[in-house]
């Protein structure tokens, strides 16, 4: 039996967070067991704000090493960097010709980060970047947090489109989004997503952060209101986003993370919280000590050609299919 495939991206700006670990690269690693994974470092959407190339080039390799560390295998999936795969280029710009405007005038994304990084034609055009790596290697499913949900929506129109206009040819991509985790709050605005691009350091605890490091910022989230520590994302949004991430940790459920600790005040949540994130990332940060750079890079050269040769076969479909092939 062929196995589903499965595509996602994660963005090489630096500073992978707990966000970005529960929402969607639990997803990733887990999925590997059972799917056709194809994994990648989008960086072309990365220069959708502004880079600087010396320390892009290191953010990219090291963006890499952290996947690897979290538990991306190149032997068991398909990675690698999305601008050296030119398909991805070439499918967004056939798909950009079946894109209305006004969806992408629709775009939340593109709408918050204009506002903050000055607008560019890139950046309004990256969910059609975004459908067209999924479309390319024809994703069956794709496992991201809730703010990817409304591109992957427009990833699906875009399938259909194509598909009533030039012949049956893309599988409908459907989301993979963790019943919990999907939207990890900021530590210090938990009415936020955590964030890479938050200038605030606190907001946020990183993958590879050390235990002191932790232990510091969970002590310094923001809390509500009252001392029970009780799961209420309307009265207590910053005591439910820490539930949250104590339950993604342990595998405790809610009401008995409540029971358990409901009277024990803040200050001790935050330290059990604390001691669960230290304990659950700290096989993370030794995989990525022992990881060597010279092999990551040779796997990631390799997963290239893999995704080049893969990428072509795919691309020519479609070029015959719309008249771009000879
Ligand atoms: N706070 C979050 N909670 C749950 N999932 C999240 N993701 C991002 N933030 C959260 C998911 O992580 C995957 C990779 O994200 P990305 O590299 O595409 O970056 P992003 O979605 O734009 O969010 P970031 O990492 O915080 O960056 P900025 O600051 O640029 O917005 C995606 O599947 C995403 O859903």
């Amino acid at each position: 039996m062929t196995r589903k495939t499965v595509f996602s991206g994660l963005q090489p700006t630096g500073n992978i967070h707990l966000g970005n670990y529960l929402g969607a690269l639990r997803n990733w690693v887990a999925l590997q067991d059972e799917y056709d994974c194809i994994y990648c470092v989008v960086d072309l959407h990365a220069i959708t704000v502004p880079q600087d190339p010396g320390e892009f080039r290191a953010d990219r390799h090291e963006a890499a090493k952290v996947l690897m560390a979290v538990g991306v295998d190149p032997e068991r999936s398909l990675f690698y960097f999305q601008s050296q795969v030119p398909h991805h280029t070439e499918l967004a710009w056939i798909l950009g010709t079946i894109t209305g405007t006004g969806q992408l005038n629709r775009m939340t994304q593109w709408k918050d980060k204009a506002d903050v990084a000055g607008s560019n034609l890139g950046l309004y055009s990256y969910p059609v970047l975004m459908a067209a790596d999924i479309l390319l290697f024809r994703a069956e499913a794709v496992p991201v947090g809730e703010d990817q949900k409304q591109h992957l929506e427009l990833a699906r129109d875009l399938a259909q489109r194509f598909n009533a206009r030039f012949g049956d040819e893309f599988p409908v991509p459907d989301p993979i989004i963790p019943k919990r985790g999907a939207r990890v709050m900021s530590l210090q605005d938990p009415a936020s997503k955590m964030s890479k691009s938050d200038p605030d350091e606190g907001s946020r605890i990183l993958v590879l952060d050390d235990p002191d490091t932790i232990r510091r910022r969970l002590k310094r989230a923001v809390t509500d209101s009252g001392r029970d520590v009780r799961y209420d994302w309307e009265q207590k949004p910053g005591i439910s986003n820490l539930i949250e991430i104590l339950s993604l940790f342990t595998g405790k459920d809610i009401p008995s993370i409540e029971a358990e600790y409901g009277e024990a005040g803040y200050g001790t949540f935050k330290d059990v919280v604390a001691e669960a994130v230290v304990e659950g990332l700290a096989p993370i940060r030794r995989a990525y000590r022992d990881l060597d750079d010279a092999e990551g890079a040779r796997l990631m050269q390799r997963g290239t050609l893999d995704a080049r040769t893969r990428a072509e076969g795919y691309q020519q479909k479609v070029r015959e299919l719309v008249g771009l092939a000879d």
